[in-house]
């Protein structure tokens, strides 16, 4: 096992730099724009609100061209299954006047096709018209988390804290680290590393969420059929 490859198990987490260039990133820029002025809604009053994000990004093509993109890095790609679907997609950006914090938590919920019953799986809920579960712990496991970010990301503009090391159920501290990642980078994350991040006090952040499977991983129902899956013909 390589160091990076150690870390990763160990931690629940790694960062690359430079995954996507600079000419690339103005492109992002801009269509991440046109994400912010979509997801603007207005409230009773009429006074603009705009939300932290969205969760379901993989209907649009370009998103589907940048988990393709993401996931065929050879850096990446060594800690990707081979057999590979892209869950899903989230958008999530904070500024000065849309500031969120977020506590500590775990990834526990994914999308599904439709609703079955099976032991270990449940905690159905909806989010954005799109039907998610908690699946028992196992599968949750194999599930790497890709995160995009458009701009650099530290301690002002609400970098991710972890705890490392909690994606295992021995950890036994509970001491956050913060990891900043720079425009263009891409953290890789296990869902069940427990992870949190703080308002921002200056600038913007935009993060690209990508939640990368296992194809063949044995589940009781259906993946979304808006998955992304690689090499599909
Ligand atoms: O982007 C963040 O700051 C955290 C978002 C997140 O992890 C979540 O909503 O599950």
């Amino acid at each position: 096992m390589t160091e990076l490859a150690q870390n990763f198990d160990e931690q629940g987490y790694v960062v690359f730099d430079g995954v996507v260039g600079k000419e690339a990133l103005i492109e992002l820029e801009e269509r991440v724009a046109e994400l912010q002025y979509a997801l603007r809604i207005k409230d009773s009053s009429g006074k603009a609100l705009t939300q932290a994000g969205t969760r379901n990004l993989l209907r649009k093509d370009w998103v589907r061209a940048l988990a393709a993109y993401i996931s065929g890095d050879l850096r990446i790609a060594q800690f990707l299954p081979q057999s590979l679907i892209c869950l899903q997609c989230n958008y999530f950006f904070k500024t000065v006047d849309v500031n969120w914090h977020v506590a500590l938590h775990q990834d526990l919920s994914v999308p599904v096709e439709s609703q079955f019953a099976s032991k270990g799986w449940g905690g159905w809920s909806l989010k954005e018209g799109e039907l998610f579960v908690q699946p028992p712990k196992e599968i949750i496991k194999e599930l790497v988390i890709a995160r995009l970010h458009i701009e650099n990301t530290c301690a002002t503009n609400g970098a991710l804290e972890v705890v490392p090391g909690s994606h295992k159920a021995s950890v036994s501290s509970t001491e956050r680290v913060l990891v900043p990642v720079e425009a263009g980078g891409v953290m890789l994350m296990r869902p069940l590393l427990m992870h949190g991040s703080r308002k921002i006090r200056s600038g913007t952040r935009n993060v690209l969420h990508f939640v990368f499977a296992p194809r063949d991983l044995n589940i009781p129902g259906q993946w979304p059929q808006g998955a992304w899956v690689k090499n599909k013909a």
